[in-house]
């Protein structure tokens, strides 16, 4: 997160990787690989299953989107793997590795992105991260209730100095 003198050296993001990417072996294994490889240090990782209502109250904000209940279901279909990713800049970075939302603009805009490469479809897109600080507290607190930001930040943050 960023918060005053910390925000330029570390910041914190949620990334997930959805039922469709967890569901298959490789997929999980090549984005798992594609966070260590690109130099996130992983603050926290689990393994977990929405219920119905997990994934309404997440994507509360699209409710009255035309994908809202196909994105609901799928996010409730299966296991996922939810990360606490640590670097400079990770919110950005992260976005960045991942690529646009649409699966074929980010075959055409950044064919190395991981959308690009494991992407199905718009819902089935594989991966998820936060867009903003704001947005990453929320959903670091959402995903690792017994997480704290903060108290994180201010033990460990000197350590990246
Ligand atoms: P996210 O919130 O997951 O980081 O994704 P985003 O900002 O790139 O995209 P957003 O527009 O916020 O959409 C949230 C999630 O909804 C699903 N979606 N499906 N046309 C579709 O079927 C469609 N459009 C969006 C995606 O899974 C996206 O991650
Ligand atoms: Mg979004």
């Amino acid at each position: 997160l960023t918060t005053g003198r910390l925000s330029k050296v570390l910041q914190l993001t949620l990334a997930v990787i959805k039922p469709d990417a967890v569901a298959h072996p490789l997929m999980l294994e090549a984005l798992h690989q594609s966070i260590l490889d690109n130099n996130f240090v992983i603050v926290r990782c689990k393994d977990l299953v929405w219920k119905r209502r997990d994934s309404e109250r997440f994507y509360a904000e699209h409710s009255g989107r035309f994908f809202y209940q196909r994105l609901v279901e799928f996010m409730s279909s299966g296991p996922m793997r939810a990360y606490v990713l640590a670097r400079e800049d990770a919110i950005r970075h992260w976005r960045q590795q991942m690529g646009p939302t649409k699966v074929f603009r980010a075959r055409y805009t950044s064919p190395a992105s991981l959308r690009a490469q494991f992407g199905l479809t718009d819902t089935r897109n594989t991966t998820h991260g936060s867009d903003s600080p704001e947005s990453a507290q929320r959903e670091i607190s959402f995903f690792f209730p017994e997480f704290h930001v903060e108290e994180w930040l201010e033990k460990e943050e000197p350590l990246f100095r």
